[in-house]
């Protein structure tokens, strides 16, 4: 049994599987969680404050083929000294306007990064509701995007998620937590951005997940979640982390997972999580959906 396994076993103060959404002012949460978290969680912190856990990242990002953009609509980040990263999806709806939703995406992205080590340095951690909030506040050119933040903490994830982009945490090649969506209507996401229309930060649901050395985080715009169902991650995360034993590599992760559904979204038959989703909302769609397809992978270890 490994030294975290132990201290599971040992403590019953949070289950592993178990996601908790705090509620704070500043932040509407849709999912309601009545349980309190934020008093266990520092027992848990003070306890195991000398078992921090770290991830290996890496990133591909596959952008849609168009020569007067290309560098597409999304923008991700990974700071590995802070042990955080983020996704932005330009929402390509402005295109019709002229203006060019990605520039939001990437200067979001960036100007989160300037939070996250400005936090590190003058707070010594990472809190990604302010980076958020930051990072909001800085970008300052037309468009709107979908974001998520996500920082590893001793043994959880803190996560901010406005709108369709997110994450999914993967133990022994299986789906354990999925982060929520938040959207308008179909195909609509919740959206940060200048306009009346837009939303702001305090939309932001906050998520908290316990992980332990093993766990796969894979965080990725909806490129990524429209066209790929979590089984078919799984089946790749199998295959990798028995070649592998131990030395799996996040870039090549990453890159196997956003290769597949790069292939499903030019699929014209497939039955896609975006198809599933449209017949929901009582429209037809076959097929996969092409987009701009952003995957980071975070392997968590001791
Ligand atoms: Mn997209």
């Amino acid at each position: 049994m490994s030294t975290q396994d132990k201290v599971d076993s040992c403590n019953n103060i949070l289950s592993l599987d178990n996601e908790r959404i705090l509620k704070k002012g500043r932040f509407i949460s849709k999912q309601i969680c009545t349980e309190t978290f934020e008093q266990n969680l520092d027992d848990k912190v003070q306890v195991f404050s000398s078992q921090g856990l770290k991830m290996k990242l890496g990133t591909c990002y596959v952008p849609k083929d168009n020569e007067l953009k290309p560098l597409g609509e999304d923008a991700c980040f990974i700071c590995y000294e802070e042990q955080t990263l983020g996704v932005a999806d330009g929402v390509g709806g402005w295109a019709a306007t002229g203006v060019d939703a990605g520039e939001y995406a990437r200067q979001l992205m960036a100007n989160a990064i300037v939070a996250v080590h400005e936090e590190h340095m003058l707070k010594g951690s990472v809190d990604p509701g302010r980076v958020l909030h930051e990072a909001y506040f800085h970008t300052k050119v037309e468009g709107s995007s979908t974001a998520c933040i996500l920082t590893l903490k001793t043994d959880f994830l803190h996560a901010v998620n406005v709108g369709d982009s997110g994450f999914m945490v993967f133990r022994d090649a299986k789906l354990v937590y999925r982060s929520p969506i938040q959207q308008h209507d179909f195909n609509c996401p919740y959206q940060l951005g200048n306009s009346k229309t837009s939303d702001g930060p305090d939309m932001a649901m906050e998520l908290f997940v316990r992980v332990k050395a093993g766990d796969i985080v894979v965080l990725g715009t909806d490129g990524l979640f429209d066209n790929m169902y979590p089984t078919e991650m799984e089946e790749i995360l199998k295959r990798e982390t028995n070649e592998q034993e131990g030395s799996i590599c996040p870039k090549k992760i990453a890159s196997l997972i956003a290769g597949y559904a790069l292939y499903n979204s030019f699929d014209k038959f497939a039955f896609s999580p975006f198809a599933t989703a449209a017949k929901k909302a009582g429209l037809n769609h076959m097929g996969g959906k092409v987009d701009d397809i952003t995957v980071v992978v975070g392997i968590i270890q001791c």
